[in-house]
């Protein structure tokens, strides 16, 4: 049995991330945090959430071996409780401190719920019980992650369940510096990259490596499984990281059903960054016009960072003012601080 090291985490502060906490994602490439957001929105959004997806011990939960909602959960959702997570402004605060960027220049790039079940892997490439470590980026963007010290995305995931119940935790590898060995230049060593076929399961991944590229096999032991630390979550536990972090998702305990959110934030310049689902407007003709209200409803912050432009963009004209203000007409939309800062 391999000792199971803890990755450091604590609570934020008055739903604002600490110092120390910016500082161990720019530096270590995560930060695990407690208590940032609202209890009852958290709770709220797991009700949703249990209601929607199979319950454990089910043939359907049996049929679960990847990740996703089959649209169930994408931003934005039939959850009011999910779409006001996806734009909460401590959510969006911590974003803006650990991009340092003014919230006007952050931009959402995911938001989804996914469910893992604690059950045996199965013998197939793409299981998720037990991943292959791995960096999120090929799957994000067309290019690669930048320089260590100019990143430009946030990595989330919300834990809506319990550690102690469901297991499962994500492992890190925390990044030791510019000379770190577990972090080179560019980031090749996993599959799904240049030759090598994307394989999600760790067993099956590492198989593969050791019989096609044992040098990258070789490192991906010494330096990454050796040196993962595992993120003890609780209910409503923000694991912040990054496209260029080392980890993966680990067992979740046999019969337990794990629920988490995901998101991804990044900054408004990077274009290459893609959203991971249609585009919000995509949903704008749907029955229940949530899309349409969300628009209404939102800060002038939280529109910017579905794409709406800021007050000030060259976008505003007063003619392009009052049109967007009468196809919003009837959901109530403010347009006064695009207004002003025309004047
Ligand atoms: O489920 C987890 O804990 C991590 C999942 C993950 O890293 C991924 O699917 O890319
Ligand atoms: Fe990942």
């Amino acid at each position: 049995m391999t000792e199971v090291r803890w990755a450091a985490s604590e609570p934020a502060r008055h739903g604002k991330l600490q110092a120390a906490q910016v500082q161990r994602w720019r530096e270590q490439g995560f930060a695990l945090v407690h208590d940032l957001l609202p209890a009852d929105l958290l709770r709220r959004v797991a009700r949703d959430a249990e209601q929607a997806f199979p319950a454990p011990g089910t043939e359907a939960a049996r049929q679960v071996t990847g990740f996703g909602s089959d649209q169930h959960f994408v931003f934005p959702s039939n959850s009011a409780a999910c779409n006001q997570l996806t734009l909460h402004p401590s959510l969006l605060g911590a974003v803006v401190d650990l991009l340092n960027v003014s919230v006007t220049d952050v931009r959402l790039t995911q938001s989804d719920v996914w469910v893992k079940y604690g059950r045996e892997p199965s013998a197939h490439n793409y299981d998720n019980a037990d991943q292959r470590i791995h960096c999120d980026y090929p799957n994000h963007t067309l290019t690669h992650p930048p320089p260590w010290d100019q990143p430009d995305a946030v990595e989330i995931i919300l834990y809506l369940a319990e550690y102690d119940d469901c297991e499962g935790a994500t492992a890190v590898v925390p990044r030791s510096g510019a000379d770190d060995p577990a972090y080179p230049w560019p980031i090749t060593q996993t599959p799904g990259v240049n030759h090598l076929p994307y394989i999600n399961d760790r067993q099956r991944a590492e198989v593969y490596l050791r019989e096609h590229d044992p040098t990258v096999a070789n490192f991906r032991q010494t330096h990454l499984y050796a040196r993962e630390e595992q993120a003890q979550y609780r209910f409503g536990s923000v694991l912040f990281y990054r496209h260029d972090t080392w980890h993966r998702g680990t067992p979740v305990k046999l019969g337990a059903r794990r629920l988490v959110a995901n998101f991804t934030f990044r900054k408004a310049a990077s274009e290459w960054i893609n959203v991971l689902h249609p585009g919000w407007s995509w949903s704008m003709y749907r029955p229940d016009q949530m899309m349409e209200s969300i628009i209404a409803k939102a800060s002038v912050e939280q529109r910017a960072v579905l794409g709406f432009p800021p007050p000030g963009s060259s976008f505003w004209s007063s003619a392009t003012i009052d049109a967007v203000e009468q196809r919003y007409a009837a959901f109530g939309i403010d347009m006064s601080p695009y207004r002003r800062a025309l004047a």
